[in-house]
């Protein structure tokens, strides 16, 4: 049999479904693993269970053609290994409740593959990881099959940098990073990704170098956010439009602040620079300047909640009883995803000191709203809230006139309103850094 276009896939989210899918679609077989079983259903009948533009047609096609096909794991994962050469591993890697990454599935995934490894096999890592995963936890589980990596078998690691949203786009022609345990498992994975993307591929010295990249990228983007945040604060205490400065800051060739808001959001940038402080720890290091940027972020809920009892006051109300109406809850602009949202924040907070808390979003649905602790609401009940707080960029904000806002104070915490434009609405505006 011939095995060499057959690869499994471990883990079918949001990477991991558009790859099986670029694969299939590119004449490899692929089989994915996944362990929820309706979304397994979901797949196999065409149908993605992922909202990402142009993902159902990917996934249609792919399975209409007969080239990937999902399953549960367990014995059909063991199958799977026994039948490709090739691994994929894109699996998630949370964090855990002290801040620490939690590489459950990433070894579970390993403990399988190595029960069905091969000599010429090749296994590839995605999944975000901390510096060393690959050589120090993937390498020795899968050397549990007898085999020794980087002579019987290759290892690989590249990241996935794609941005919800345009996934597709990014994926197929990003640049993409790839490091080896050895030239050969580099330069196999090269071949192989260079099958699904016209992105330049990036070949670097080791697995651990792979593994930092992915991390920096992330880091460089909370920190940034971070010293935005903390200019922004400041600016509110001078009386300066934080706004205005970094806008014109960024003028300058060489500068690229971003932009202040509410907290940091999602799977990525609130989570892999913890991954860096884990990995620096261990090693009696400290990851000063990532930590504080960290707890800068983090505390931007509280910095929110500290703008709204200012501006409660400054009307003669107080939070205790306050209706508060949130507009969006999703971790940024025009996504429906929730996860480490600075709405989940600020929602505890403001019903720790009793406000009553109601929230509205046009991409999220009404449950997750719920699971959140806030009321759904639709955008007009929002606006007639004691005070309104607009938490997400999305599009649909970017239009809200003083006309349409019947509540007496709006906390717009993204600069995606204009304060001149409330100057003599009678409503109170306040922003972060404005
Ligand atoms: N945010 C700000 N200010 C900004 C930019 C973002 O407050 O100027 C906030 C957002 O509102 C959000 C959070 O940061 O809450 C993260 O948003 P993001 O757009 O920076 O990142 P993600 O998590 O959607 O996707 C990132 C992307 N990384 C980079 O742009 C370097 C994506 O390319 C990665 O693939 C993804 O993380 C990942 O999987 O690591």
């Amino acid at each position: 049999m011939n095995n060499l276009n057959k690869i499994a896939i471990f883990g079918l989210g949001y990477i991991g479904l558009p790859t099986a899918s670029l694969f299939a679609n590119n004449g490899f077989q692929v089989v994915g693993i996944a362990k929820d079983k309706e979304k397994i259903n979901l797949i196999n009948r065409g149908i993605s269970p992922i909202d990402e533009p142009g993902l159902s047609k990917l996934v249609k096609t792919a399975v209409e053609s007969g080239n990937l096909r999902a399953f549960d794991n367990g014995h059909n994962g063991l199958e799977a290994v026994k039948n490709s050469v090739i691994h994929i591993i894109i699996v998630p890697t949370p964090m855990d409740e002290i801040n620490r990454a939690d590489l459950t599935a990433v070894k579970e995934t390993c403990e399988t593959i190595s029960k069905g490894l091969k000599k010429g096999d090749l296994v590839i890592v995605e999944s975000t990881v901390p510096q060393g995963t690959c050589d120090n936890i993937v390498i020795p589980i899968l050397e549990e099959s007898g085999l020794k990596a980087g002579e019987d078998f290759g290892v690989a690691y590249t990241p996935e940098r794609a941005i919800p949203n345009n996934t597709i786009y990014e994926m197929t022609h990003n640049a993409r990073v790839i490091g080896g345990v050895d030239k050969d498992s580099t330069n196999k994975a090269a071949d192989l990704y260079q099958k699904i993307t016209d992105g330049k591929i990036i070949k670097v010295k080791n697995l651990i170098t792979a593994e930092t990249v992915k991390l920096i990228e992330n880091t460089y983007r909370d920190a940034n956010i971070a010293l935005s945040n903390e200019i922004a604060m400041i600016c509110e205490g001078l009386g300066v439009d934080a706004i205005e400065a970094i806008t014109v800051a960024n003028y300058h060739p060489r500068v690229n602040l971003h932009i202040p808001g509410p907290g940091v959001g999602g799977h990525c940038l609130a989570i892999d620079p913890y991954f860096i402080v884990e990995t620096a720890e261990e090693k009696g290091m400290k990851a000063q300047l990532i930590s504080t940027a960290r707890n800068i972020n983090e505390g931007m809920p509280n910095h929110v909640i500290k703008i709204l009892t200012d501006t409660l006051q400054e009307a003669d109300q107080e939070i205790k009883g306050a209706d508060i109406g949130l507009l969006g809850v999703a971790y940024k602009g025009n996504v429906a995803d929730a996860r480490e949202t600075p709405a989940k924040a600020l929602i505890k907070i403001l019903k720790e000191k009793d406000a009553k808390v109601y929230a509205t979003d046009p991409h999220t649905a009404q449950e997750e709203i719920k699971a959140l602790g806030a009321e759904p609401a639709d955008m007009e009940q929002i606006l007639k809230c004691d005070c309104v707080v607009l938490v997400t960029d999305h599009d649909e904000y970017k239009d809200i006139k003083p006309e349409m806002v019947k509540s007496p104070i709006l906390i717009c915490t993204r600069p995606i309103l204009d304060p001149e434009d409330f100057k003599d609405s009678g409503i109170i505006f306040r922003g972060i850094g404005r």
